[in-house]
């Protein structure tokens, strides 16, 4: 089966048309990387037709944003979609995504969008859950693959599902790393020199909160106050690191339960974040966020 490049709404429902079985899409922005490919892989070996949307949604980046500066590269993101036996490939225009100009009605995240990374960037996740919206409703799958890499966005968006009733299961796989820990992002490839050495920073600190609750700290803060300090070491001052509830988002004071352990930070130009879930009293190798 070959994989088929379509770029309008028209061509895409024509070419769903006549297709039959489970459908699963996985969303992305282009640039594709392994931790892509991995939700791809996923898809293939669980459903029967895979759709990938590759669109950069203007809407979820701020004026002041690395929108200009994000890497395109549609020829070989198809070339990777065809690598993993991908059906469709979906890359509309942003006129084609939104033919009218920016949309009136939007979809607002609520208060799990104004938090952690929404208060970084006020209104990402609404502009996030607006084009989800519509790329569920365009390409109608049964299930949706989304990173744990990004956790807020795969809870918000399991809220969306939810909260509004839609007819699709939303599935969270493991963060995809580099061998030494650094989690893959499009935004990897303009860390350079030293900066990579320090885009280290993030994981680092991840592994100190995971290896702090392993020895029994059982205090928030302290284990917060030990990730920053590792982070430090790097010369990097987190935008922020914090340890939450994984179901909402709420702040975490004693670890009970499974904890997300959740940063941002900037290096050089480049914003970067990631996240790790402690299981307290659970299998540590299941540290992904919950169903
Ligand atoms: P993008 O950053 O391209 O990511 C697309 C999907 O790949 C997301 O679900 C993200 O969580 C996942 N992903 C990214 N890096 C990953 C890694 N290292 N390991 C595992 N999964 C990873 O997220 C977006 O695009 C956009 O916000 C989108 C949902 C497409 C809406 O515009």
């Amino acid at each position: 089966m070959t994989t088929r490049l379509v770029h309008t709404r028209d061509e895409l429902r024509s070419a769903m048309a006549n297709r039959s079985g489970e459908v699963g899409v996985v969303m992305t922005m282009g640039a594709l990387h392994d931790g892509h490919r991995e939700l791809i892989k996923v898809a293939r070996r669980r459903c029967k037709v895979i759709v990938v949307t590759v669109f950069l949604n203007p809407l979820q980046f701020a004026p002041s944003e690395d929108l200009s500066r994000y890497p395109m590269t549609l020829d070989a993101d198809v070339a990777l979609c065809a690598e993993e036996d991908v059906d469709l490939v979906f890359a509309p225009s942003v006129e084609e995504v939104y033919p009218a100009g920016e949309p009136q009605v939007r979809v607002h995240a609520g208060p799990l969008g104004d938090v952690l990374e929404g208060a970084s960037r006020p209104g990402h996740f609404d502009g996030v859950l607006t084009v989800v919206a519509k790329l569920l409703h365009l390409t109608s799958p049964d299930v949706a693959y989304f990173g744990q890499k990004d956790a807020q966005q795969a809870l918000v968006i399991r809220k969306l599902v939810r909260d509004l009733d839609m007819e699709v299961r939303i599935e969270i796989e493991p963060t995809v790393r580099e061998d030494d820990g650094l989690a893959l992002s499009s935004r990897n490839a303009r860390l350079h020199g030293d900066n990579r050495r320090r885009a280290l920073a993030l994981s680092r600190a991840l592994q100190v909160a995971q290896q702090a609750a392993a020895g029994g700290e059982r205090d928030a803060a302290a284990i917060a106050q030990l990730a920053r300090a590792q982070m430090q070491e790097l010369q990097v001052e987190p935008d922020y690191i914090e340890l939450v509830d994984p179901e909402d988002l709420t702040p975490v004071h004693a670890l009970r339960g499974d904890t997300l352990v959740t940063v941002a930070a900037r290096i050089g130009e480049v914003r970067l974040i990631d996240n790790t879930v402690i299981i307290i009293d659970g299998d540590a190798e299941v540290a992904t966020l919950l169903p």
